[in-house]
């Protein structure tokens, strides 16, 4: 993963940098520079780095200055104070359900402490993200009261930022006073998969400054199963993520803190599922990193045949793999890290020999 931090020099940088790229470095106190890691050999020597890293020049906005150096072939984001590309491989984002009822593992995390030593787990096994959850939205799921969302989420945040201060979290909710008070515990992204339902939402991520993911639903959860109907499932879903991606613009949201995702399994039967994971190409024109929720979802074991959501292991996995191959999904989110980082580690050795 290709990371550029940008930061004003303080006292100590100058020495740490230099030994860090083996030259002096001409980096005055107070100097905006931005320390990209993660480039291959040749391109940090080539930016007059050493390894894997580099400092780039001063006096401009530093993300202006990130993504005309680094012309993207893929889309960036901007997370917090980083710049992400997503050219190495995509981005793990481990799922952490507060939640008695969520389909696969509900009831399995749903007090603060067991849902900390699950995200540390997953953080473990090489989770690049977080994604805290503490409403259901399996088909048929009740809403759950801001109240009670907040005091599922607010305090595993607060407790794994004490643990791991710079793990990256996205609170999974669609409520935005469960967002708002997410992000002032710590969590950085909103990941909402009513795509900014609650007309309050585009607001707090804006005043936030925070990231967010924009997912493409049909319906709601109560009903979404019930008879999910498109004439081209893939130009609507790409109509719609486009058009919540401007409305979130519109409201002060920068654009390059947004991912959209399709939305599999919210709204769509099996043969749209599969539609969406043929084209996800059809969502690059949005410009935006694609997040993929493929784990464990009920279209993989309407094909494999396996009932229990915790078999879909081999499934989710190998629709990660294919996707990751294709270059169509920089975020992935999922249940089984571990499994996960091992198929995409061979998809993308595969996509870059
Ligand atoms: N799926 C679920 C919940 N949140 N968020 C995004 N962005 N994409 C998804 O596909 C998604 C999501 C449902 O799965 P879970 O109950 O296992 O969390």
């Amino acid at each position: 993963m290709i990371l550029a931090r940008s930061f004003r020099v303080q006292p100590g940088d100058p020495a740490r940098l230099e030994r860090r790229l083996g030259r002096p470095l001409d980096l005055p106190l107070g100097a905006q520079v931005v320390l990209v890691t993660g480039l291959d050999e040749g391109l940090a020597r080539t930016l007059g780095g050493q390894g894997d890293a580099a400092v780039l020049a001063q006096g401009q906005p530093a993300p202006e200055l990130i993504d005309r150096l680094l012309t993207p072939s893929a889309p960036l984001l901007h997370l917090r104070g980083d710049v992400v590309r997503f050219d190495d491989r995509p981005l793990v984002m481990g799922i952490v359900n507060v939640t008695p009822d969520s389909f696969s593992d509900g009831g399995r995390h749903d007090t603060t402490g067991a849902a900390i030593a699950h995200a540390l787990t997953l953080l473990e096994e090489g989770a690049d993200w977080l994604d805290i959850g503490g409403e259901s939205t399996r088909p048929g799921a009740a809403p759950v009261p801001a109240d009670e969302e907040c005091a599922r989420v607010v305090p595993v945040i607060e407790g794994l930022l004490r643990r791991v201060p710079g793990a990256i979290i996205s609170v999974d909710t669609s409520k935005a006073e469960v967002a708002r008070r997410a992000l002032a515990a710590g969590a950085c992204v909103v990941n909402d998969v009513t795509a900014l339902g609650d007309p309050e939402m585009a607001g707090v991520i804006a005043r936030a400054g925070a990231s967010a993911c924009l997912m493409h639903m049909q319906g709601t959860p109560r009903t979404m199963q019930q008879d999910p109907r498109y004439d081209d499932v893939v130009a609507e879903v790409a109509n719609a993520l486009g058009a919540s991606l401007e409305r979130a613009v519109v409201a002060g949201v920068d654009r390059r803190r947004l991912l959209v995702d399709p939305g599999l399994g919210f709204g769509k039967t099996l043969a749209h599922n599969l539609e969406l994971l043929r084209h996800l190409d059809a969502l690059r024109a949005l410009g935006a990193p694609i997040l993929l929720g493929a784990s464990r979802k009920s279209f993989l074991g309407a094909i494999t045949g396996a009932r229990e959501p915790s078999q879909r292991l081999v499934a989710s996995t190998a629709t990660i793999a294919i996707a990751a191959a294709l270059r169509q999904a920089d975020v992935v989110r999922v249940h089984d890290v571990k499994a996960t980082r091992e198929a995409l580690a061979i998809a993308c050795a595969v996509r870059s020999a």
